[in-house]
């Protein structure tokens, strides 16, 4: 170890104590590296803070010895965006893990970042309210993390991204300045809103250290219908039919390939004995009969029409869990395939168009390559994962990967889409920025960080090509 890195871990231990910093190679490696498993992990350090104060001295620290830092939540993040791999010191909010009691009078609930999405979750039920933000991982994410990169899901449709749902952030910027920013008021028109600029800001600026949320009423009777579908236009139909009869909890789709996946790897059963080339799954709340039987008649309708050719509704709560799982099993369930993963997105109207021209794209390629889609198409959110042929090297793969990756992103430019609809930019996005943002753009941002973190300490590589 050189010189200067023990200079740095000593003055870490300096600061904190002794146990909460670590160089132990088991902690390297898994605080190193997020859920995308592409680059190898070799960061300095993890620390531990406990304070929004500790986190602050960390970063002067930094500034004073001129090191980088990673902040890291539960790193369930699939664009690098918490990747350390050049000797950094990851910031670990692991500890910063409160959850205060709901204040029902202002329906919100202040918590830490380290806090597990799932347990925030499960303290709003208990107060007889909703935290609406949910998506596979929310057993293992950090709201930090979730804050950090705008995180998304599967219920944008009704309620929207993570940032809908920030009264109040506190967070330390790349000068070490501690920061409360709204305070978890609803009305507050003061000026330059900087709470904004910290959420999707993927720990470019600072570190969010805490979060009051906002919650709300819970949903009446949520109810999952999972549809077959005839072909990739029907989606949309289907899609225009059943909204216009009632408001939507979720409105998402897989292919027959990813189906056949869960249903053999997952143990997950089919949702009936019809294989079709895609499936919706629908929420709605059956908060009245009247609601059911619009949608049985609105269902039946897209049968007669011959969008859809079999269907199911779940009668339970245990029944709308499983059938869920068909949609949220996929993810993991393929990482056996080490998939090359792309999350994109359009307008609602134009994703059979962008499905069209991204599938044309991949089998002009590679035309025996297995292509799984699914995602939250009510939101125009693709996510395309390319699953990788058994015989195949895994850099020869990427590679290969990589070349068909410029002609997706001019497709998704062509139609005004975007190169990353919810899993934010971090490393693996940061070459290909400039096909949905401006020169300019680009340019604003990289000016506005300069303002937060002028030393450059701050998550280096992400978002923005290192200068
Ligand atoms: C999902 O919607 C997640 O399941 C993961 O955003 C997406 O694995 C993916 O590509
Ligand atoms: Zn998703």
């Amino acid at each position: 170890m050189q010189r200067s890195s023990i200079d740095v871990i000593h003055s870490l231990e300096t600061l904190l104590s002794k146990d909460q910093v670590s160089t132990e190679a088991s902690v390297l490696e898994s605080y190193g590296q997020d859920w995308t498993r592409f680059t190898q992990p070799a960061p300095l350090a993890i620390v531990f803070p406990r304070s929004t104060n500790e986190v602050a001295d960390i970063v002067k620290c930094a500034r004073t010895h001129k090191f980088a830092l990673v902040p890291s939540g539960g790193r369930t993040g699939l664009s690098g965006g918490a990747v350390a791999a050049n000797g950094e010191v990851v910031v670990s909010l692991d500890k910063l893990n409160t959850i205060e009691a709901v204040n029902k009078t202002d329906r919100t609930i202040a918590v830490g970042a380290g806090a597990i999405t799932q347990a925030i979750q499960a303290a709003a039920r208990e107060a007889d309210l909703f935290y609406p933000v949910d998506f596979a991982s929310s057993g293992s994410s950090q709201i930090g993390g979730n804050i950090a990169t705008n995180a998304g899901g599967i219920n944008v449709i009704r309620y929207g991204m993570t940032r809908e749902w920030v009264a109040g952030l506190t967070v330390v910027t790349g000068t070490g300045e501690i920061l409360e920013l709204n305070r978890g008021l609803m009305k507050n028109n003061t000026g330059l809103d900087f709470r904004h600029l910290f959420i999707g800001s993927e720990g470019v600026l600072g570190f969010i250290t805490e979060a009051t949320l906002r919650l709300c009423s819970p949903p009446k009777d949520p109810t999952v219908l999972v549809l077959g579908l005839s072909d990739m236009d029907a989606i949309m139909l289907v899609l225009e039919r059943i909204q216009g009869t009632t408001p939507l909890l979720a409105y998402e789709f897989f292919s027959e390939l990813a189906a056949s996946k869960v249903v053999e790897h997952a143990g997950v059963a089919r949702p009936f004995d019809t294989k079709t080339p895609f499936y919706a799954l629908i929420e709605f709340e059956r908060d009245s009969e009247e609601t059911e039987a619009a949608v049985f008649e609105a269902v039946e309708a897209c049968m007669e029409s011959g969008w859809v050719l079999d269907a199911v509704m779940s009668q339970s709560v245990a029944q709308a869990r499983a059938l869920w799982r068909l949609r949220e099993d996929i993810s993991e369930t393929i990482t056996r395939w080490t998939p090359y993963k792309n999350d994109i997105s359009s307008t609602v109207s134009k994703v059979p168009q962008l499905l069209s021209a991204v599938d044309t794209v991949v089998h002009n390629h590679y035309p025996d390559w297995e292509v799984c889609w699914y995602g939250h198409i009510g939101d125009g959110n693709l996510h395309l994962n390319i699953l990788k042929p058994e015989n195949l090297d895994i850099s020869d793969f990427k590679a290969r990967c990589g070349d068909v990756s410029v002609d997706i992103f001019e497709a998704i430019r062509g139609l005004g889409g975007s190169i990353s609809a919810e899993h934010g930019v971090g490393t693996l996005k940061a070459p290909f920025l400039e096909y949905t943002r401006t020169e300019s753009e680009i340019a604003s941002m990289r000016a506005i960080k300069a303002i937060f973190d002028p030393d450059e300490i701050m998550n280096p590589g992400k978002i923005f090509l290192a200068n």
